[in-house]
């Protein structure tokens, strides 16, 4: 169903048992996901913009063809303000699902050269997400790229939350002038700002929160990313109000330390599923 959300044009899909996601055109951008019986699961700020220009701060931004400020295009990439195409839907059933496309324009070219088709597929069916994003190069000539699904996960109260699944692997941290360290704890708690890839993250994470759990596993996406503002990181962040850093947690799946390489003619996909426990 096409709906109006906070004035963007967006699309609003249900299961018969109940579970529900909307995704808007807009950036290709899924802005809510509730499963079955459950409450919602992603956050999405009270203070965004929805002016069709801004990127938007919450839901599950699509960072491409550039994660974060690792090449010379604006940060996290043009894919997020840009207008995607709905080109498949199914609602009411078992399972709903999205398919939106965004093609390579005049806008895009002016920023970077490459021919290109981006296809994002979000499928919802009871407790359980399905993000997939398959990246083609349409052209004559290979390209490089990074990239992310910024996903905004919604915690009840996040120093009550642990993440676990990180233990061992290498990872950049932000933070700490982009230092590489090697995850030692069982499970990553919060008690400051974060803002980290993890390389080469080959075990499925548990976020745990009192009484729910949120299990997310990726796909063809290398890496993780942990991110959460903090207070004094959110002091900087115009469209997040101040104390709702404790209602947040990013973790993304990303292709973000090392670019992915894809010749002429040849697709990449990779993928994010949450499931609820
Ligand atoms: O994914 C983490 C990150 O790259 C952080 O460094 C951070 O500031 C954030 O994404 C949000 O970026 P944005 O451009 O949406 O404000």
């Amino acid at each position: 169903e096409t709906i109006e959300f906070q004035g963007l044009p967006a699309l609003h899909l249900s299961t018969a048992d109940g579970a529900s996601a909307v995704v808007t055109p807009y950036g290709g951008q899924v802005l809510s996901w509730a499963p079955t019986r459950g409450r919602e699961r992603l956050y999405l700020s009270d203070r965004a913009r929805f002016d069709g220009k801004s990127p938007v701060r919450g839901g599950v931004p699509v960072c491409f063809p550039q994660f974060s400020t690792l090449g010379k295009l604006p940060r996290h990439g043009f894919a997020r303000t840009a207008l995607w195409e709905i080109t498949e839907q199914r609602s009411g059933g078992d399972y709903a699902l999205a398919t939106l496309q965004l093609a390579d324009n005049p806008e895009t070219r002016a920023l970077w050269p490459h021919p290109f088709l981006l296809e994002l597929t979000l499928a919802i069916e009871g407790g359980r997400l399905d993000l997939e994003l398959e990246v083609e190069n349409s052209g004559h000539a290979p390209f490089a790229f990074s990239a992310a699904l910024h996903t905004y996960l919604r915690v009840a109260e996040l120093e009550e939350s642990r993440l676990e699944g990180l233990h061992g692997f290498e990872y950049r941290d932000a933070l700490h002038g982009d230092a590489v360290r090697r995850e030692s704890g069982e499970a990553l708690i919060f008690e400051a700002g974060i803002d980290r890839v993890y390389h080469d993250v080959t075990r499925p994470l548990l976020l745990r929160e009192s009484g729910r759990a949120l299990g997310i596993n990726a796909d063809g996406f290398p890496d993780v990313v942990v991110w959460n503002p903090w207070e004094d990181g959110s002091a900087q962040i115009a469209d997040m109000a101040p104390g709702d850093f404790r209602r947040m947690l990013c973790v993304e799946a990303a292709a973000a330390h090392q670019r992915i390489e894809l010749a002429a003619g040849e697709s990449w996909v990779g993928r994010q599923t949450l499931v609820t426990l």
